[in-house]
């Protein structure tokens, strides 16, 4: 079976595609001599990138590990056992379970089907409450890496800059009145913190050069404020001439242990910005920001939610083509590789963790809330420092009008802003906006809503008055900012009809520009974003609203656009134009 890849679509074997229950891979390398000499001074390391659900790692048969949750590493030092037997190769023995119950995530169920006049003896089916199809295996790399035993086993950075932006500018242009000198001096802030792992006593420094490689500022010691004259900030893509600015931050570590010298290093892109949201903005470096953006999966053919880098930069062409400047990870953390490429091109994330689905009452008890917690610290600890993560999202449309909702989301949203007190939070909603008990929680609003589509299938004429009455309802309630962080319709690609119906592509281009005709009112007011649902077409379970996945995509699976996409993209460019500072080369058309 390759790796990475979901095995469920890799064979004719329709038994594999649905199949629930434990799989196995096993693999044997031969790791390099030096590693495996006891006197090295290193230590050896397990890592896999993501394996859904529930995973146990062996090395030369003894365990090493156990993980549950998908889309997030997991680790394991395996020194000991790579040291033991060096003259053997390292057997590695990953399984891995897909079964979901009522305290995963995302939660579900199995159902055994007793009546045998109907179902074979022993016959079950795994119950979900999330449309996409739960896809299992190894999906992101699996690597062995070594540091010295005395380590860096943690980098946080957070950035401000002295904010004198908001002086300079008046709405999106810059002030005639304003001194580009004192502009252009704008110091930028990098505040750091370097935990070691193996050495009570290790020395520190830390270097923050240029893209360029000039070190614009340096330090010593384990935590400390680093200040970057004329910085150069990190700005989304279409707001900013050169979005995506790219500091590095080298760590450097040497401990002294017996007869043992130290030394490691390790370098972070740091992106200096600042996120801040008021009641009726979201603010990035202190200028407004608007999402027009759209929701992803990690899907496509064959791999499933394997990693696939082709997929990867293509997809990002595709945003760029359509002028987006954001997208949700819905409905769980991506991969890393895929966040490298946000912050390097000023690509804005929502970033969600696999929170979705959580319906049933019983999943908002206390052995799901003390699970959610953890997804979210090894969320926050991977993600932290990415300046393209502007918000966490901790579910999506959960059942918040339960009465338990409201500690289970003040105690998630809590413990995330403890985590990090720099970034809103938030979770998305599909609730009654009077009943909803985690909406007092948020820091921003996220609504979904399907008008036309799932409510009022077949009447385009009522979008508009339900969406006007979706944002006021939510506003005059919080006084929060709001974003659209669903909306759209299915459409089987090349299905045509006028007048619009349901499927094709004129009904798609009428559902989305109704709702943007509401979007350019409640814009200049308090909303403050749009992510279309969804960027391409996935794959789902089987069922009757299902043609071979769901089709709201703009893309299809295979990334070829429909009409929605040319729709979006003029709009997003439109946009782009009125609110961003582009070079002449990028306007659009
Ligand atoms: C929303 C869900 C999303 C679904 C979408 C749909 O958040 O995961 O795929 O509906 O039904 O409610 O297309």
């Amino acid at each position: 079976m390759p790796v990475p890849a979901s095995f469920n679509d890799i064979t004719q074997d329709p038994r594999l595609r649905d199949f629930i229950g434990w799989v196995w891979y096993e693999k044997e390398v031969w790791v390099p001599q030096r590693w495996a000499d006891v006197d090295s001074g290193q230590r050896v390391v397990l890592r896999v990138g993501s394996a859904h659900y529930n995973s146990i790692a062996w090395v030369n048969g003894a365990q090493v590990t156990q993980h549950e949750g998908g889309h997030l590493p997991f680790e394991a030092d395996i020194t000991k056992l790579v040291q033991s037997n060096p003259s053997q190769p390292c057997r590695i023995t990953i399984a891995v379970n897909n079964t979901l119950n009522l305290h995963t995530l995302p939660p579900g169920s199995i159902q055994y089907m007793s009546d045998e006049t109907k179902y074979p003896a022993g016959y079950f089916v795994q119950n979900i409450n999330f449309d996409f199809f739960n896809y299992a295996g190894l999906h992101r790399p699996v690597l062995l890496y070594t540091t010295p035993k005395a380590c860096i086993d943690d980098i946080t950075v957070t950035t401000d800059f002295a904010d004198s932006t908001e002086v300079c500018f008046v709405g999106t242009m810059f002030k005639d009145t304003c001194n580009p000198e004192r502009f252009s001096a704008i110091t930028g802030v990098v505040n750091y913190v370097v935990s070691i792992k193996g050495s009570s006593n290790p020395s520190v420094t830390v270097a923050l050069s240029d893209k360029e490689g000039n070190v614009v500022a340096a330090a010593s010691g384990p935590a400390g404020m680093l200040k970057v004259a004329d910085v150069k900030l990190w700005w989304p893509y279409l707001m900013h001439e050169s979005p995506g600015y790219l500091y590095s931050l080298e760590v450097h570590m040497t401990a002294k242990s017996g007869s043992y010298q130290y030394e490691d290093y390790y370098t972070v892109p740091v992106g200096i910005r600042t996120v801040r949201v008021t009641s009726r903005q979201f603010l990035i470096n202190s200028k407004p920001f608007y999402f027009h953006g759209v929701n992803k999966h990690e899907d496509s053919d064959i791999r499933g939610k394997g990693l696939d880098w082709p997929l990867i930069v293509k997809d990002f062409n595709l945003l760029q083509w359509l002028g987006a400047n954001s997208f949700r990870t819905s409905h769980y953390p991506y991969a890393e590789e895929i966040l490298d490429m946000c912050d390097r091109l000023g690509i804005v994330v929502i970033d969600e963790c696999p929170g979705v689905g959580i319906k049933d009452i019983r999943s908002f008890g206390n052995e799901s809330l003390a699970h959610h917690l953890i997804v979210m610290e090894e969320l926050v600890r991977r993600d932290k420092n990415r300046p393209s993560v502007v918000m966490w999202s901790v579910a999506n449309e959960p059942n918040s009008e339960l009465a338990p909702a409201d500690y289970y989301f003040k105690s998630v949203i809590t413990r995330t802003k403890s985590l990090d007190p720099t970034r809103p939070v938030t979770f998305v909603s599909n609730s009654n906006f009077n009943r909803d008990r985690g909406a007092p929680y948020v820091d921003v609003i996220c609504v979904n809503s399907y008008f036309s589509w799932y409510h009022d299938p077949g009447h385009l004429e009522v979008i508009q008055i339900q969406l006007n009455t979706q944002f006021e309802d939510w506003y005059k309630k919080y006084q929060k900012p709001i974003i659209q962080s669903e909306y759209g319709a299915d459409v089987v690609p090349g299905l045509h009809s006028d007048p619009p119906m349901m499927f094709t592509e004129e009904y798609q281009k009428i559902v989305l520009q109704e709702y943007h005709a509401v979007f350019d009112r409640k814009r200049k007011e308090y909303v403050v974003g749009e992510l279309i649902w969804n960027f391409a077409d996935f794959m789902t379970t089987q069922s009757t609203t299902r043609v071979v996945g769901n089709k709201k995509g703009i893309f299809s699976r295979q990334r070829q656009p429909k009409t929605g996409a040319f729709i979006l993209r003029d709009r997003y460019w439109k946009l782009a134009n009125e609110t961003g500072r582009l070079p002449l080369a990028a306007r659009y058309p």
